[in-house]
């Protein structure tokens, strides 16, 4: 037969099946931001969790041990599993082979499996009929029986029958597609994110193997993540650069009412709090009732166990919340098989009953994990006890930063020159390192719409230091009073934020990059969501002039002036190289990095907050290399500001 032959038979079983599938694909490729939550870099790499999310339930349900995800060339990528293959039977009800019903049919996933434990995916899991729609073309090859099933489809569409393509040994789903441009434009895969995704996943589901392997020229590399120890090694994992205050991370396990939940926590020498959430393998960034669950059990239960010992003294309150969550890291992660996400961004867990069976679960085996370890609860509860003091201090301080601050009438601090603009989706304030740069901004701005802030030498380390000693700080103190936010737990409000956007301008030298990452750390530790709903920016400032008489250009990096100066010729060229803001007067400021219209600023976003945290407590170290990591991780280009 040949593939002429084999098409128009194939066509000829077309039917009114296929009509809906072909409505399907249509609202998909009409819509896909409803489907994979924007078509931006995010979605774009969604697609391949939403592949691997498949395989991981595969392994849950006990049948794959190993993942294996390989990047290729022209932006081709491979999902590989061992597991029992996708079924290629004529599916009943359908008529049609069912791994073509799976690759074709919204929500198809699990539907001939029931039985089977399906947990990961919940967020979007929308299926992998979504990823073949908005793919140029899609291949899987399925290996059962000893053959190797094989089906192609491009934009959705299948072009062939499920044919046998030869024989192998052995199971298992190979999935391989290739974004459609005409969908997501220019995006590359990015070997970073992908392999934090399936470390992520690795720690949370121990004992799969997840590998990736960038196989694209110039690029060549592997990993392969495998953690027997699960979500401890996650939090050792965390806590890699802290000093944690017993020598075992503390590992809950359990199941309660069909909820397998796991908990792993530890205390470190510091004072922020870092507890990530998990339903379904999936981060959930507002928490809800597992978190809730978590919190009240370890908070009740240190309580309890510090009043049976005896170990309060006659003046100490009873914990608080947050003293048992000083310097605590967690990971806390439910499976749940029919979960209710709620909030903003749909990443809470609404499900009431998960609160009870997560406090019943923790209260009970934490309550004995502390009988059979009294030096480990010593040390916690007198970390815990230090928290509870240090909290009363920060009290006094806090009303202190309300009364003496240096704030003018109107509540804002006398330095920063406001934007006439009060709405704040239509403004921006801009926080400039130096008093030098900040005037040449305050000159250079639009002040319609554009705020300045000048800074005044390094902010404090809020990576090293207690909430007391960072609302003391007078540069923070002006931040916070700018921003309108407030800070803190009990304070902070992004209701209240002042500003659309906030732009960070820094020098391009060691020191700028120092602050920078000073004020990063600060917004990453006390107003996380204002990174995690991208309100936090970068400016760009050019790093060269290029003049050739009366003619001028901005060079942003090396590569730029490259292409500039082979544009324009060698000869009779000037290169200034900016050393810093201030060598800029303010039309020049202006033009190259605070124009809407031809600026250049970087949106900092969080993917993966427990990497970004892991990376903070290196940053803070004096090397440089490292800060330049995180820009290259974090920040990503944005252009064309619709202001
Ligand atoms: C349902 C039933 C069976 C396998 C799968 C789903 C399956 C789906 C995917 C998706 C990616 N990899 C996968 N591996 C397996 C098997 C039913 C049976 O063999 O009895």
């Amino acid at each position: 037969m040949t593939k002429k032959d084999m098409n128009e038979d194939f066509n000829q079983s077309y039917n009114s099946s296929n009509i809906q599938v072909l409505k399907g694909l249509e609202a998909v490729r009409k819509r896909p931001a409803m489907y994979i939550g924007d078509t931006t870099v995010r979605g774009f790499h969604h697609l391949v969790s939403e592949v691997i999310d498949n395989s991981i339930d595969e392994a849950l349900a006990g049948y794959c041990s190993q993942i294996d995800l390989i990047l290729e060339e022209d932006n081709v990528v491979t999902v590989k599993d061992n597991g029992r293959g996708i079924p290629v039977d004529i599916h009943p009800d359908e008529k049609r082979s069912a791994l073509e019903v799976v690759m074709t049919v919204l929500h198809a996933g699990g539907k001939f499996d029931k039985k089977s434990y399906k947990v990961s995916g919940g967020l979007h899991g929308v299926g992998v009929s979504v990823v073949n729609a908005l793919s140029e073309w899609c291949e899987v090859k399925v290996l059962r029986d000893g053959n190797i099933y094989f089906q192609r489809y491009e934009r959705g569409i299948p072009i062939s029958e499920v044919k046998v393509i030869g024989k192998r040994k052995g199971t298992g789903t190979i999935t391989t597609f290739k974004p459609d441009s005409e969908v997501f434009g220019k995006i590359k895969f990015n070997y970073e994110t992908l392999s934090e995704r399936l470390r992520e996943l690795a720690f949370l589901n121990s004992g799969i193997k997840l590998t990736i392997t960038d196989d694209r020229k110039d690029e060549k590399k592997s990993d392969t993540f495998y953690f027997k120890g699960g979500l401890s090694s996650f939090v050792e994992y965390i806590d890699q650069n802290r000093v944690c205050i017993h020598k075992k991370c503390i590992y809950i396990e359990g199941e309660r009412e069909g909820i397998p939940i796991e908990i792993a926590f530890q205390y470190n020498d510091q004072y922020n709090e870092n507890v990530y959430s998990y339903v379904n393998n999936i981060h959930t960034v507002e928490g809800g009732t597992h978190l809730s669950g978590f919190r009240t059990a370890l908070t009740r239960t240190l309580n309890n166990y510090g009043v049976k010992n005896n170990l309060f003294k006659k003046d100490d309150a009873p914990f608080q919340g947050e003293d048992v969550r000083e310097g605590l890291t967690a990971v806390v992660s439910v499976k749940h098989s029919d979960p209710q996400f709620e909030g903003q961004t749909k990443t809470k867990l609404g499900n009431s009953e998960v609160k009870g069976i997560v406090e019943s679960l923790l209260g009970e085996k934490l309550a004995l994990y502390l009988e059979e370890n009294p030096a480990v609860a010593k040390k916690i509860i007198e970390k815990c006890q230090l928290s509870s003091r240090a909290r009363l201090a920060a009290r006094k301080a806090k009303e202190l930063t309300r009364r003496k601050s240096a704030l003018n009438g109107s509540g804002l601090p006398g330095k920063l020159a406001d934007c006439s603009e009060k709405e704040p989706d239509m403004s921006e304030i801009y926080l400039v390192e130096g008093d030098s740069a900040g005037g040449s901004a305050k000159q250079g701005r639009d002040r319609r719409f554009q705020a300045i802030l000048p800074l005044k030498g390094k902010i404090l380390n809020v990576e090293k230091a207690r909430i007391d000693k960072i609302l003391s700080n007078d540069e923070i103190r002006t931040i916070v009073a700018a921003l309108g936010t407030g800070i803190g737990l009990d304070e902070f409000d992004s209701e209240k934020l002042r500003y659309g956007k906030i732009i960070i301008m820094t020098d391009a030298d060691v020191d700028g990059s120092h602050i920078r990452t000073l004020i990063l750390t600060f917004f990453f530790r006390y107003m996380r969501e204002l990174v995690e709903t991208g309100k936090v920016y970068i400016a760009q400032p050019p790093l060269y002039r290029v003049k050739k008489g009366k003619h001028e250009e901005y060079a942003y990096n090396d590569d730029e002036l490259d292409s500039i100066t082979e544009r324009l010729g060698k000869t009779g060229i000037a290169i200034q190289r900016y050393k810093g803001l201030g060598e800029m007067n303010p039309e020049q400021l202006w033009q190259t990095t605070m124009n809407p219209e031809n600026r250049t600023i970087l949106q900092v976003t969080i993917d993966e907050a427990y990497e970004a945290d892991r990376i903070f407590s290196i940053l803070m170290g004096d090397e440089v290399e490292p800060r330049r990591e995180f820009i290259q991780k974090y920040a990503k280009t944005v252009r064309n500001l619709d202001i």
